[in-house]
């Protein structure tokens, strides 16, 4: 199967707790590349399907790129133990049901208004189930970090049975995402730990990017008005 990533040997020789054989290991862990992988290329069809309808309709594509990523067994476990989900290896359907974000989806968007647009049109498909929002753009995170995080069930369909997958999908614009990935990989590289001069710093950085988003923005509608191949959106 050219989509399994998660090896139960390899889990096995990290994590010896689990109480079944090799092979229930396998198919347990299977199942969840399966399916996870299965839901993020359901969404990023959708999400593709909707960015050509709208550049068709709009002569304007809202969204710059998409990311995805399966969360690696090892921090899926890790963050069930985080969770206070007792024993995780051996609760594999708990984690699935408390870890919501085992298969996401960075959407970037161009502007901070697309983010609404592009959620919007996905969220009002009907056999998408929505089951959380975060929405860190009016309620940036004490890092300075901005995003909206939305939480949906999409259907996957398997051989004989309809499964409903989570899959976290991050919003964000161009500037939100160039703060976040050098923040991020900021503190990766000092394992998480940074001085709090710099804390303030990156701070100060997010909020000027979010003016920057504002700014650029405000600029585009000036560009809209002024009647160019944007002037029937
Ligand atoms: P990855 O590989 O990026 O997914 P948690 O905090 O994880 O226990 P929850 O509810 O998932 O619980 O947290 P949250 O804060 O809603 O979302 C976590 C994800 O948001 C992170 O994923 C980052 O992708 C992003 N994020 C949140 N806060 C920050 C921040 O201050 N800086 C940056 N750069 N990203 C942030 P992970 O878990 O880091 O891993």
């Amino acid at each position: 199967m050219g989509f399994r990533y998660y090896y139960a040997d390899r889990i096995r020789e990290k994590m010896p707790g689990f109480r079944g054989t090799d092979e229930e290991l396998q198919s347990a862990i299977d199942d969840i590349s399966l399916l996870y992988n299965s839901a993020i290329k359901e969404v990023e069809t959708r999400l593709d399907i909707l960015s050509d309808d709208f550049d068709k309709k709009h002569s304007y594509m809202p969204i710059h790129h998409v990311q995805s990523r399966l969360k690696t067994f090892e921090s899926i476990i890790e963050k069930a133990t985080r969770y206070g989900i007792e024993d995780p290896l051996n609760n594999l359907d708990m984690v699935r049901r408390e870890i919501l974000d085992i298969a996401g989806i960075r959407v970037v968007c161009n502007y901070e208004e697309d983010l609404l647009t592009m959620s919007g049109l996905l969220l009002s498909q009907e056999d998408i189930e929505m089951i959380r929002v975060k929405d860190y753009c009016d309620n940036p995170k004490e890092s300075g970090y901005r995003s909206m995080h939305v939480v949906v069930a999409v259907p996957v369909y398997l051989v004989n049975k309809r499964k409903m997958v989570p899959v976290e999908i991050q919003f964000r614009s161009v500037m939100m995402d160039a703060w976040a990935s050098l923040e991020h990989e900021l503190r990766y590289k000092n394992k998480g730990q940074l001085a709090q001069e710099i804390v303030d710093t990156l701070k100060e950085c997010a909020e000027n990017l979010h003016e920057m988003d504002e700014r650029m923005s405000r600029v585009r509608h000036e560009v809209l008005k002024t009647g160019n191949k944007y002037s029937d959106y």
